[in-house]
């Protein structure tokens, strides 16, 4: 159906007219083996401030009127709307009583929360509706495949219909009595089984989803397939498994082209298509993610040579993000990316904002010209936020120095900047060592650490005097013939207050600057979120910051920097206020 006949049925849902759904279900509490809130992240110091519901709260970014979210769940395109379902608890601003939420939305920047889809309602999910995915079967009908935590708090895969496939919203799910489709049984632990994949169909007409799952360290994604998407066999083989590294939550398995931006529809294999395959690692809250190839007939994914297939490997994101899940937009022909950015701040806090976990912008993602890794860049989408504009070029940023960007509104912009460097051949020498972890790098070399060629970069969310920014930089290093570019998002000096997690987080960027000299940078700035691109989005980073500014009449500031010896030029630098997304709640729960 065209797109323009769903606009208009979105315009109306978007209308504060539509109808209040009242429901109430029974929800136990979980005894989740699964933790949330790991230390250092949180702090148990108690805050001098007086924290409201609004200082920090993001304007543009995904967030949840009110209470905890984490994973986004099942993103899709179905029939000109984009639904995004994520884990929410209705109850509080922490993570329990897990159900999923249901947004909707025709641009990927405004949203209607309309009312949850799956929560407890059966044995096979009465503690609890984990995270899954949605695949859109022959025949167009959506399906969802999520982890349901039983009486016995066991892991088990679920399925789901949507009750009226003439619901454009597609209200309303069932969850057929013949659930669960995949048990943990035969050697399973029952308590890391979770989170199934988007399915994909093999030549030999059969679906395939993995489940993320762990036997002592070793990280397994345990295959399954289906010839009905109702009676699930798992695989005489895990589809891919890394040792020493335990649980793979939220594993990710999609088709990325060789040559090219447009994205594939999951079940797509072949020439010029490669495999990028990506885990949340429980133990350390991180994602890492591989390139490889689908070899079909053996039902096993082989990473590339290039490829380190470790925690060490290379990652979405070198900040705060976590569970992503991408889906292939049919309408625009392009894979998105979804993540959830938990809080850095103490649970104290989220109890006293009442809210707590954001998605980040929804970013467009495809291979990059080299093959070894991908390029993500936030939807084209969200420009249409963007309001007054601010614009710089040809200045220079000597050793020490820092210049305003004045005229956008700081707390709230849309920033790109391309830099351009000199006397590269003068930069500090690299450590071979260093490579294996950029996030203790920033932290021994922040904004504040002079060097010879950077850091360069903005500093964002600043108070009058500099008492509190964040930093997003470069900094230059040499190896040999050849040159070396850490990007870092330094939270260090992001807030004066001491009990906020600070992180300077960092990652490697693969950079022109070798050839011209010149590298870009661009942060989405939005209360407590800074979403920074590295060089056209090869390297991205994001941080949560809390600065006390944000909860004064003060100006907030924003400036580019240079603290390296070598001077530093602005080819370009343009900044936008950026006007609020909507995040409208039609829900009501009990
Ligand atoms: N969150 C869900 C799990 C998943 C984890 C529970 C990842 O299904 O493994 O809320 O953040």
């Amino acid at each position: 159906m065209a797109t323009s006949k769903f606009n208009a049925l979105f315009t109306v849902i978007i209308l504060p007219v539509a109808a209040v759904f009242f429901f109430s279900w029974k929800q136990a509490t979980v005894d989740a083996s699964h933790q949330v809130f790991k230390e250092p992240e949180r702090s148990k110091m108690e805050s001098p401030l007086s924290i409201t519901n609004n200082q920090y709260r993001p304007s543009y970014h995904f967030r949840p009127p009110k209470n905890w979210i984490n994973d986004p769940n099942g993103p899709m395109f179905y029939n000109g709307i984009y639904h995004l379902f994520y884990q929410y608890n209705p109850k509080g601003a922490v993570w329990g009583n897990i159900i999923w939420a249901h947004a909707l939305s025709i641009d990927l920047v405004n949203w209607k929360i309309i009312e949850p889809a799956i929560y407890p309602t059966k044995s096979f999910d009465i503690n609890g509706c984990w995270s899954g995915s949605s695949t859109i079967l022959p025949g167009n009908k959506p399906a969802i495949l999520y982890t349901g935590i039983d009486p016995h708090n066991r892991q088990v895969q679920n399925v789901a219909f949507p009750t009226n496939l003439s619901d454009p919203y597609l209200t309303k799910w069932y969850k057929p009595d013949y659930n669960p489709v995949m048990a943990p049984i035969d050697g399973i632990n029952a308590s890391s089984f979770r989170d199934p994949t988007t399915a994909w169909m093999g030549s030999d007409g059969q679906w395939r989803t993995v489940v993320g799952s762990k036997i002592h360290l070793l990280g397994k994604a345990i295959l399954y397939k289906s010839k009905d998407f109702v009676k699930w066999k798992r695989a005489s083989h895990p589809l891919h498994s890394v040792h020493n590294i335990g649980m793979w939550e939220c594993p990710d398995f999609f088709p990325v082209l060789l040559k090219g931006r447009r994205g594939l529809d999951t079940s797509v294999n072949g020439a010029g298509v490669k495999h990028v395959f990506k885990v949340s690692l429980d133990m350390t809250r991180y994602e890492y993610y591989t390139v490889g190839k689908y070899y079909e007939h053996k039902d096993r994914y082989v990473p590339d040579r290039t490829s380190v297939d470790q925690k060490t490997g290379l990652r979405y994101d070198y900040g705060n993000f976590y569970a992503s899940k991408t889906f292939y937009d049919g309408g625009k022909k392009r894979r998105i990316l979804c993540g959830w950015s938990n809080e850095s701040d103490s649970q104290t806090d989220d109890i006293a904002k009442g809210w707590a976990g954001i998605q980040t912008i929804p970013r467009r993602l495809w291979l990059a010209k080299n093959g070894r890794q991908v390029v993500q860049w936030p939807v084209e989408e969200i420009e249409s936020l963007r309001g007054k504009r601010t614009k710089m070029k040809g200045l220079k940023l000597k050793q020490g120095s820092r210049l305003e960007v004045k005229g956008v509104k700081a707390s709230q912009a849309d920033v790109e900047v391309v830099f351009k460097v000199s006397g590269l051949e003068r930069a500090e020498p690299f450590d071979h060592s260093w490579l294996s972890d950029p996030e203790k790098l920033c932290t021994q070399k922040r904004a504040d650490v002079p060097g010879n060629v950077g850091p360069f970069g903005l500093l964002v969310l600043a108070s009058n005097n500099l008492t509190e920014y964040t930093a997003v930089f470069f900094r230059v290093f040499k190896y040999r013939s050849r040159y070396v570019t850490l990007m870092c998002s330094d939270a260090t000096r992001s807030s004066l207050r001491p009990e906020v997690y600070k992180p300077a987080f960092g990652g490697f960027v693969d950079s022109q600057i070798q050839k011209n000299g010149k590298i870009s940078l661009r942060c989405l700035i939005d209360h407590s979120v800074v979403e920074s691109f590295g060089e056209n989005g090869r390297t991205c980073i994001t941080s949560r910051v809390y600065p006390i500014v944000l909860s004064t009449k003060s100006k907030v500031g924003l400036y580019a920097f240079n603290h390296g010896l070598e001077t530093v030029k602005i080819i370009k630098l343009k900044a936008w206020d950026m006007k609020n997304g909507n995040v409208l709640d039609e829900s009501s729960y009990v």
